[in-house]
């Protein structure tokens, strides 16, 4: 039996609508999609590739806002039902431990995840070329950044929603200052989320067409009792340029550079028109999910065309099933990734 659990709490509230007969594939997409048009704020035009949470009796959200001026920021949203969303007018302030206004050059990409009693946002920003900046808050009202975690270039930091053997784990992706044409996924531990190491390869790109350029972490991890789901994207290049398609994989719960099952196919493609049709077209990146640990329920947030947020629905049991129907994890991504 392959049963499978999602460890977590319950989330009674999470959007969710059922599968269509019609659909065959393990990820369904929200109906409404996407959730937040084009100029949803002023001296906003677009906001996409955002990550959610859980908070207090609703939701909260770190959004990518790519301004008029074409410099992307983060922006706080805050919602009832994780679906209509109320974006703050202005962009996140983030100060340094000493509360003086320390705001990063741009910022895009954000996640956030929840470890103990603390938010961390992490984004892709400048420093002296594209790498990760971290930011902690515990009140959404003061974000305190915290020292850049890994040099230049690296790009997509994705924190795990807690410590594993006493440690923070973080995913990323290193990779040149431009529209990198490689890129595989690594993981590196810290006792104090200052001092990183003990980085580990964790998986690279595949022969399959849809991942066979660059692959790169997108929700934070999900704790089930099979291992940590991993939802992420996967790149190819056409003579029209990169596509970006979500993938999933399992990876082992106490070293997590083990990869224990991963899927050969794509779970989600731009194929609807806010995925095919944007500033830049054929994108779907995943950045955050929420879970319910009692229905199995999961809920994806992922960027559209670098233009639209979506929503796209599975939950843990057929979700699973289907990774494992269609595991290619093979030696390399079984191994702990130390060379
Ligand atoms: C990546 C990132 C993402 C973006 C994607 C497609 O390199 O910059 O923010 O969604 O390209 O343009």
């Amino acid at each position: 039996m392959n049963k499978i659990k999602i460890i977590g709490s319950s989330l009674p509230n999470i959007p969710w609508q059922e599968k269509s007969e019609s659909s065959s594939f393990p990820l369904w997409r929200y109906s409404q999609n996407p959730i937040i048009d084009r100029n949803p704020i002023p001296n906003v035009s677009r906001i996409f590739n955002s990550a959610v949470l859980p908070y207090n009796d609703g939701f909260i959200g770190v959004f990518r806002g790519e301004q008029t001026d074409g410099i992307p920021h983060i922006y706080l949203g805050h919602s009832k039902d994780a679906l209509n969303w109320q974006i703050d007018h202005e962009k996140i302030l983030f100060t340094d431990e000493n509360g003086i206004p320390f705001m990063p050059v741009y910022a895009y990409d954000p996640r956030l995840v929840k470890v103990d009693d603390t938010y961390y946002i992490m984004w892709c920003q400048d420093c002296f070329g594209a790498s990760i900046g971290i930011a902690a808050t515990k009140d959404f009202k003061t974000f305190t950044r915290l020292e850049n975690p890994f040099l230049p270039f690296n790009r997509n930091g994705v924190l795990f929603p807690r410590k594993i053997n006493d440690r923070f784990m973080m995913l990323s992706r290193p990779s040149d200052s431009g529209h990198t044409p490689f890129g595989d996924i690594f993981i590196s531990e810290s006792k104090d989320m200052e001092y990183w190491g003990h980085h580990r390869h964790v998986m690279g790109k595949t022969s399959q067409w849809w991942e066979n350029t660059k692959i790169g972490g997108g929700a934070a991890p999900i704790e089930t009792d099979k291992g940590w789901l991993l939802f992420y994207h996967g790149v190819t290049n056409t003579c029209n340029g990169f596509v970006y398609s979500l993938g999933a994989a399992i990876l082992d719960i106490n070293n997590p550079s083990v990869v224990l099952h991963r899927c050969s196919r794509y779970i989600l493609t731009p194929e609807q028109w806010y995925e095919e049709r944007g500033f830049v077209p054929n994108v779907c990146f995943p950045c955050a999910a929420l879970t319910d640990s009692d229905t199995g329920r999961i809920a994806v947030y992922y960027g559209c065309a670098d233009t639209y947020v979506g929503v796209a629905f599975t939950d843990i049991q057929s979700l699973y099933n289907y990774i494992l129907e269609n595991d290619s994890a093979g030696e390399s991504e079984h191994e702990i990734g130390r060379r």
